[in-house]
């Protein structure tokens, strides 16, 4: 099938082994209204890596890192507007504003669509269409879910790669008549005939589009993380949490699809747990999913299945079964070295795609926090000569690594299994310099939702705006829930229902947790990293039976003698002043709940006012 795009000067020249006419005719579409130079499809092999590698190097996009000191990878630098998410582009376009709700951008339907046609007629020129089939979890696994993304960005061609399931085995799994999942991206800037491309195009103008109802993505004007990587947060948190929902809406059980980790820990006695926790981004979740628990930790081992995102679904038995939906990290260098997260460090030996990080004069990469000294001299992220004494960020905060998760020396044997490992406990976390304690378990599931709903976080660079206030941040889906926020309560509420139908010891523990909150002077008090390990040790002999607690406000949480603290110096003072529970602040912070709740006010379950109100009446005790 070689025939020219209708309107472009492209042919299709689909491949021989692809047979699935509705995505051929829909190429076609897509190319005949952005009009593209040339029509690539790729089948994901590591000659085609290479080959975009090394065009994206001639053309200035990357830098091919020192092959001595990081083989087989690269540097990219973006444009300085194009660094973060943009959540204030970012639309959900249902049918209704109400399926939308109140924290999604909304446009009604068709007059986004006559919006986009026009954005993206022609927005292709002079560039390639890539053709990039991924799957979501592993291929033909029946949790897993397939898209096929048309960009013409090279740059989003190799890292989803890396990030997803890409290639040709994806075809076979599509057949002739498969489902998938439609994302288009361009970084908007077509070229005119004998124009030269710049390094890293884009456009002020961005558009982050979802169609829930058609399953659709479109995304206008940013090459950068997760604006363009779409089978991401597009695809598989504000789509798929759409999916999940809606065919619990059709009469089925409905699944999850989750802004988590999942990490698996063995006791020494071997006795082992898969636990999910959901952070903003930016929070420590790829630290969190391959922590090394202290030394003095003999035989307790972490093991990582996903660091970002999580699909869950109930099984036969009654327990909720997690998948990670990726297959690579796209995780925030700054802050990372080897006493911070050394697994980490380790995965991104090579084979790595960095962005916005700093070159060091023998070719290799620098970001704050990477070495106590920086070097003497460095190429920044925005290509410009530094030094200590420069004043400003070598790297930009929200400095990224492109990393197979294969590379993961900590990766839990069971991450590619089709079938998902059991949670028995979910753990939510937000940055917080006050107020929130350590740890706290919820005694119920709707005690533990109502923790999750109401959760507050500091905001950070991951996305655009301004840094370090606290927003609401329910379930650190704020930014990626598909669908109207109150719905999305009232399903987690309805699956703790159906699993406590099913087999009520089934249902996994909800814990809130804060490693965030500071002192006097603004110091982080908790050391965080390895030593968190002391808090999930409490959780699992929390789901043994074997672990104390005081009952408090606002659920069960330990004394200073239920953790370990063996091999730390840590007093009972420290603990004290990141556990306290001051009702003053907690009567300021229920404040915000209402406000929160005075915004979900549509389809709110009452169950969380409910919650709120008992909660009011303890404090008031
Ligand atoms: O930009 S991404 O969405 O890929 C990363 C993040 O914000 O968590
Ligand atoms: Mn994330």
């Amino acid at each position: 099938m070689n025939q020219p795009v209708m309107g472009g000067v492209a042919t299709l020249n689909v491949p021989a082994y692809i047979k699935h006419q509705k995505l051929i005719n829909w190429v076609s579409e897509i190319a005949a209204l952005t009009k593209p130079a040339r029509i690539y499809w790729c089948d994901g092999s590591q000659d085609e890596y290479d080959r975009l590698c090394a065009e994206m190097v001639a053309a200035g996009t990357m830098k091919k890192l020192n092959p001595e000191k990081r083989p087989n990878s690269y540097l990219a630098c973006s444009d300085p507007s194009d660094v973060a998410r943009v959540e204030d582009r970012t639309y959900i376009c249902s049918a209704t504003k109400e399926q939308a709700g109140p924290t999604n951008n909304w446009m009604a339907p068709a007059e986004m669509r006559t919006t986009l046609n026009g954005l993206f007629d022609g927005c292709m020129a002079g560039r390639t269409l890539y053709v990039v089939p991924f799957s979501m979890g592993p291929l033909g696994s029946p949790i897993a879910h397939i898209g096929v993304e048309l960009s013409d960005s090279p740059y989003v061609a190799v890292n989803m790669r890396i990030m997803t399931r890409m290639g040709k085995a994806v075809y076979d799994v599509l057949g002739t008549d498969g489902e998938f999942v439609p994302c288009v991206h361009t970084v908007g800037a077509p070229l005119s005939a004998g124009q030269k491309d710049v390094a890293w195009p884009c456009n002020p103008t961005k558009y982050i589009v979802h169609y829930p109802e058609t399953r659709e993505i479109w995304s206008y004007g940013s090459g950068y993380g997760g604006n363009a990587l779409l089978g991401k947060k597009c695809f598989a948190l504000r789509i798929a949490s759409n999916m999940g929902h809606q065919e619990a809406q059709a009469g089925g059980t409905g699944w999850l699809a989750e802004h988590m980790l999942i990490l698996g820990v063995e006791s020494p006695e071997g006795k082992k747990h898969y636990v999910a926790a959901a952070f903003p981004s930016a929070c420590g979740k790829t630290n969190f999913a391959m922590l090394i628990p202290p030394a003095s930790f003999g035989g307790w081992k972490v093991t990582t299945i996903g660091d970002d995102i999580a699909w869950i679904k109930p099984g036969a038995d009654g327990r909720l079964y997690a998948i990670n939906p990726e297959a690579g990290y796209f995780g925030v260098a700054p802050g990372t070295n080897t006493r911070t997260n050394s697994n980490c460090m380790a995965s991104m030996n090579e084979n790595t795609i960095f962005t916005n990080v700093a070159l060091t004069d023998d070719g290799d990469v620098w970001w704050e926090g990477l070495t106590k000294e920086a070097p003497s001299h460095l190429i920044d992220w925005q290509g410009k000569d530094w030094t200590p004494a420069s004043g400003t960020k070598a790297a930009h905060p929200n400095a990224r690594f492109t990393v197979a998760a294969t590379q993961n020396p900590v990766i839990d044997q069971a991450w590619d299994d089709p079938a998902g490992v059991p949670i028995s406990a979910f753990i939510f976390g937000g940055r917080r310099s006050t107020t929130v304690p350590l740890v706290t378990e919820a005694r119920n599931w709707v005690e533990g939702v109502y923790m999750a709903a109401t959760m507050g976080s500091e905001t950070t660079a991951a996305a655009a705006g301004q840094m370090g206030i606290v927003r609401r941040d329910p379930f650190a889906m704020l930014p990626f829930i598909g669908y109207n926020m109150s719905d999305y309560f009232q399903h987690w509420l309805n699956m703790g229902k159906k699993i406590e139908a099913m087999n009520p010891a089934a249902l996994p523990k909800i814990y809130c947790v804060n490693w965030f909150r500071t002192d006097a002077e603004g110091k982080f008090v908790w050391p965080g990293f390895g030593d968190n390990m002391r808090v999930l040790k409490w959780m699992l002999e929390r789901i043994e039976g074997k672990a104390g607690g005081t009952e408090n406000v606002f659920g069960t949480t330990p004394n200073f003698g239920d953790l370990n603290w063996d091999g730390i110096d840590f007093t009972q003072e420290q603990f004290d002043t990141i556990t306290s529970i001051d009702k003053d602040a907690f009567n300021e912070e229920l404040k915000l709940h209402n406000e929160l709740f005075e915004k979900l006010a549509y389809h709110l379950p009452q169950e969380l006012v409910e919650t709120k109100a008992t909660l009011e009446k303890r404090l008031a005790a």
